[in-house]
């Protein structure tokens, strides 16, 4: 076998520098290879569109069984017992992947619309009256933060916990770091209440959660399964489906002649929320784990090692997309992966294009020229990439 030099960087995709500006350093990386290892935590960068998508289909090699984040499951004791549908391979991922996508198919999608428009209509609406808004808290937060939980069959009381146990989740992908272990102080709680709200007789009947333990006692999965499964939703329904649309809503409103065309013709929502997903996704990156050696890209990667995946690079890769750095609701999004692709491709994303499609489409019927008003915040979370502020006047339609 010949012998590869690595290519390696000091890059820290963690730091604070890089996720602030995590596009030029992806354009750095790309330039440095397919593959490239980050010295600082001993991990593998994988950066190019089509790099990333043969290592997304490659489950074989490229496993899930180690971790969705930098924790290496076949060496580490996980933070929690792993996910039954995002940290396992098949054959086990096969049945659990079917009932979730059961729950959340276009069947569901049709019943809930309705219940989506009536709401981001009402979120809107009291964000127009005010104008003068910080759009995370006042209108990018509420509405996921309400029609999630409803959907899923989750009590109103208490659900500021959906977005702790969130932090918690998406933290836990990244390393160990002083904000993450003042974060799991409140594991013990915050995870007691999620668990009470998986069980069967916390949710409400016809939702989605008593959907999945409809699956459960059609002998599908044991009760203990359903419970999983329904932590699932409520660790990756919530946090994920704010940043997006919070992200969008950041691309349109600095991009006044796009917010221009999706005002006019509110049916280019989903082509929109398309669009800032390749160009902003709230999912950077993704982890697998490799099950052997293999050459891979030009690089030999040792067996059980962990391999950082760039979807947030992908989509910014020039030799897969025409000017990526522009943000064009009219492009042809066709081949974005800012939900992943694969097996493990999100089996939320109908759920979350719903949600953002009615969200936009309220919007552009109510505003007619979002004004920025302020300078934006990150969130830092190592696992997603979302606001925690971002300041805008709404100036309604006449
Ligand atoms: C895709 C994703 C992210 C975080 C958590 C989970 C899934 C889960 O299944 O718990």
């Amino acid at each position: 076998m010949s012998t590869t030099a690595r290519i390696t960087s000091d890059l820290d995709p963690f730091s604070a520098e890089f996720r602030a500006d995590p596009y030029s350093h992806y354009a750095a990386l790309r330039a440095l290879g397919p593959v490239v290892w980050l010295e600082r935590h001993g991990i593998w960068a994988v950066s190019h569109h089509d790099t990333v998508i043969a290592v997304l289909n490659d489950w074989q090699t490229f496993s899930n069984a180690g971790g969705g984040g930098l924790a290496n499951y076949f060496k580490e004791k996980p933070w929690r017992p792993p996910s039954i549908i995002l940290e396992v391979d098949p054959p086990e991922h096969e049945r659990t992947r079917t009932v979730l996508s059961r729950a959340l198919s276009p069947r569901t999608l049709r019943a809930i619309r309705g219940r989506f428009e009536e709401d981001a209509a009402t979120f809107v609406a009291g964000a127009v009256r005010k104008g003068r808004i910080d759009a995370v808290p006042d209108l990018v937060q509420p509405y996921p933060l309400k029609v999630f939980p409803d959907s899923v069959g989750i009590e109103a009381e208490g659900r500021e916990n959906l977005l702790v146990y969130g932090a918690m989740v998406f933290g836990s992908f990244g390393p160990r770091t002083p904000w993450y272990e003042e974060l799991m102080t409140r594991a013990p709680a915050v995870s007691a209440w999620i668990l009470d709200h998986c069980r069967r007789a916390a949710l409400a009947p016809g939702g989605v959660g008593a959907m999945i333990y409809a699956a459960a006692d059609a002998g599908e999965l044991s009760e203990d399964e359903a419970a999983m499964l329904v932590r699932s939703f409520l660790s990756a329904g919530v946090d994920t489906t704010i940043d997006s649309i919070g992200l969008t809503l950041r691309a349109l409103a600095e991009h006044p002649e796009q917010w221009a065309l999706l005002r006019d013709d509110p049916s280019l929502a989903r082509a929109a929320f398309e669009e800032a997903t390749r160009y902003d996704s709230s999912s950077q990156s993704l982890f697998r784990t490799t099950t052997r050696e293999v050459e891979f890209a030009g690089a030999t990667i040792g067996r059980h090692e962990k391999v950082m995946v760039f979807l947030g690079s992908a989509g910014r890769d020039p030799a897969r997309w025409e000017e990526p750095d522009r943000f064009d609701i009219r492009r042809r999004t066709t081949g974005q992966i800012g939900f992943g692709v694969g097996i493990h491709g999100c089996v939320g994303q109908m759920f979350a294009r719903l949600e953002a499609e009615v969200f936009f489409q309220a919007l552009a019927a109510a505003v007619d020229r979002i004004e920025l008003d302020g300078p934006s915040a990150l969130r830092l979370n190592p696992g997603l990439r979302g606001l925690s502020s971002l300041p805008l006047v709404l100036h309604r339609a006449s």
